[in-house]
Order: C-alpha cells, then sequence, then structure tokens
C-alpha cells in the first residue's frame, strides 16, 4: 500500500537539571557554590529532503524524541545541551497537529524546515542563586520538560503528471502501458480506490511520473463517489491529462462527460482548473473510422490526443507530448 498519512509522537529534549556543589580546594575551607547550569534539551525539526518519496518510514516508528540536555556539575560546569532531532520527511509533506487539527506548515521544497518542539531550558546551579544573606544555596533548580506533540503527516504525492477522468475510462490501463505501474483494472467503475504512481521512461533515460487517481463522478464535491479527496495528489502535478471513454458503457456523451469533469475540478479549486490540461480520447480501437473523436474535436475545439490503451495505439506519442510539456513546465 502506498502510505501517505501518518501519525507520530515527538518530544523535545528536557533541560538538564542544575547542580547543586561547592568548591572544595586546599587552603579554602569553605568554598563558594559552584553547581553549573544544565544545558538545553534539543528542538525537534521537521524538514524536507531529496530522494525521500513516501512516509514509509513512520510506518514503523512512532515515538521521536530529541536528546536531553545534560545536568550541570561542579566547578561551575554546565551541562553540555541536547543535539536537536531533525527529521527527515519528502518534499510536498504538510505538517499538523493531530490533537489541534491546526495546520502547521506546508514543506513543498527539498531543505525547508519548521520546529514543532522546543527543548526545556536547561535547570540554574546552585551558583546562581547565591546571594548576600544566602551565600551558600543548598537547592538547584530542575531543567525544563521539552514539548511533546502528537504530529500528523501527510504526503502529496507529487507527481508531474495527474490522470483525472470518469469511473471506467481507461485511467488505470493507460498507466499499466506506459509505466511499470500495475494498478487493478475492470469493467466496473471505481476499480481504482488508492492513488497508484508509475513512472514513464522514454528513450535516453527520459522519464517523468505519473498519477493515476479514483474516478470522478458529477457531485463528487459534495462527496459523491471516492475520487474527490484524491485530487489533492494531483494539486501539484505540473499538467493533469483528463482521459474521456469514447465509448462510454452506460451511453453517455463524452463532450458532456468532459464538461461534467470539468466542473467538478473548478468547485475542488480555481488552481487546479486552470492547470495546462492535456486531453485524450481513449477505447479509439472501438472506433475503426475515427468518426466518434472527429465529432468529439468538433464539440469541444479542443485538441485531443486519440489513443487504445489496449492496444497501445497513440499512447508512445502522447508519451512524447507529455514529456515535453512538463519539459516546458520546468
Ligand atoms: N476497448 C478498450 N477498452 C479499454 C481501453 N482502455 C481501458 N479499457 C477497458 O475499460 C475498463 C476500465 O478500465 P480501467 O483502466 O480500470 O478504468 P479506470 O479509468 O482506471 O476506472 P476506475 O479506476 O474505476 O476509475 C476495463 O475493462 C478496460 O479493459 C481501450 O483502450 N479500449
Ligand atoms: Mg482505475
Amino acid at each position: 500500500m502506498f502510505i501517505d498519512e501518518a501519525q507520530i509522537w515527538v518530544k523535545a529534549g528536557d533541560g538538564g537539571n542544575g547542580c547543586v556543589s561547592f568548591r572544595r580546594e586546599k587552603y579554602v575551607p569553605k568554598g563558594g557554590p559552584d553547581g553549573g547550569d544544565g544545558g538545553r534539551g534539543g528542538d525537534v525539526y521537521f524538514q524536507a529532503v531529496e530522494n525521500l518519496d513516501t512516509l514509509m518510514d513512520f510506518a514503523g516508528k512512532h515515538h521521536w524524541q530529541a536528546q536531553k540536555g545534560r545536568p550541570g556539575s561542579s566547578n561551575n560546569k554546565h551541562g553540555a545541551n541536547g543535539q536537536d532531532l531533525i527529521i527527515n520527511v519528502p518534499p510536498g509533506t504538510l505538517i499538523y497537529d493531530a490533537d489541534l487539527s491546526l495546520f502547521l506548515k506546508d514543506l513543498n521544497e527539498v531543505t525547508m524546515k519548521v520546529r514543532v518542539c522546543r527543548g526545556g531550558r536547561g535547570g540554574k546551579g546552585n551558583k546562581a542563586f547565591a546571594t548576600p544573606t544566602n551565600q551558600s544555596p543548598r537547592h538547584a533548580e530542575p531543567g525544563k520538560k521539552g514539548q511533546e506533540r502528537n504530529i500528523k503527516l501527510e504526503l502529496k504525492l507529487i507527481a508531474d503528471v495527474g490522470l483525472v477522468g470518469m469511473p471506467n475510462a481507461g485511467k488505470s490501463t493507460l498507466i499499466s502501458r506506459c509505466s511499470a505501474a500495475r494498478p487493478k483494472i475492470a469493467a466496473y467503475p471505481f476499480t481504482t480506490t488508492e492513488p497508484v504512481l508509475g513512472i514513464v521512461e522514454l528513450s535516453d533515460f527520459r522519464r517523468f511520473v505519473m498519477a493515476d487517481i479514483p474516478g470522478l463522478i458529477e457531485g463528487a464535491h459534495n462527496g459523491a463517489g471516492l475520487g474527490f479527496e484524491f485530487l489533492r495528489h494531483i494539486e501539484r502535478t505540473r499538467i493533469i491529462v483528463h482521459i474521456l471513454d469514447i465509448m462510454p458503457t452506460i451511453g453517455s456523451d463524452p463532450a458532456a462527460n468532459y464538461k461534467t469533469i470539468r466542473n467538478e475540478l473548478k468547485q475542488y479549486s480555481k488552481a487546479l482548473a486552470k492547470k495546462q490540461e492535456v486531453i485524450v480520447a481513449n477505447k479509439i480501437d472501438l472506433d475503426p473510422d475515427g468518426k466518434i473523436v472527429k465529432e468529439l474535436r468538433k464539440k469541444l475545439k479542443k485538441r485531443i490526443y486519440p489513443v487504445s490503451a489496449v492496444t497501445g495505439q497513440g499512447v508512445k506519442e502522447l508519451s512524447e507530448v507529455l514529456w515535453q510539456k512538463v519539459r516546458q513546465s520546468d
């Protein structure tokens, strides 16, 4: 399963305790207090790094703690500060406070960093409590506790190209044609229930990432069907590929279907609706004389790329076009 959500507990380091100690030296019978302060506890950060593209690391590890500060010691020695904990996440990870349902940060670029918990301050040693009237204080301060939090991580897949379309349009068939991804394919709607990523490889080491998501239907923005909640996965793709079934089994009109889906995208977000779109007419093996595609072009007055995801016709050409567009959008 492709994990794109995780919840973990993080805790910053506690501060080290202050120290109670008195100077003991030859010829100095009653040396003054010399207990040092405790060190600061480490903070907890999240940072987006390259070469990570899932939240898999968090499936097996739910507790993450930064180092504690070391206690102070005699001779006025300050305890060492605890090391910060920097937790690596893939770029595109959203960070939430799970208890407060509070959005904290969108780490959408490599090297972006956010601190989520502050380490506890170290306690003062007894030296700090010496006053003219109490020259030998016998107490020191304990270190402060480090902050802790439950954090929810949510990863928006970053694909270059996202497939959208009605259920059964052939999105999964297409991604399995042009990448190594093998999502389930079947002649009923909502076969795909989870997003799937595939890498499309072309000659000369050219490649791009394609995302297949569950099909969309009318009313998706009001919760109908499955696909809507997955649109966030393609919010960041450079291009959306709109797959149209030229011969829907339920007998609907491909041009009308196109408009329905466009409307759903618009309802989801303006940014998504404005994204560059490539329209693909799929299942042209069912339209040997090209009549349906011709009519579709006339109705939509847009450029349409005809393919058959089953026979592979037009798929190579489409991949080349997509690669060009992905490159141009850099
Ligand atoms: N004749 C023909 N059938 C196709 C073509 N592409 C897909 N199909 C068939 O259409 C049906 C649906 O294909 P899928 O790839 O599962 O469709 P989908 O868009 O992923 O569907 P959902 O995951 O349910 O949204 C399957 O029975 C496919 O075999 C094509 O080019 N020609
Ligand atoms: Mg599918």
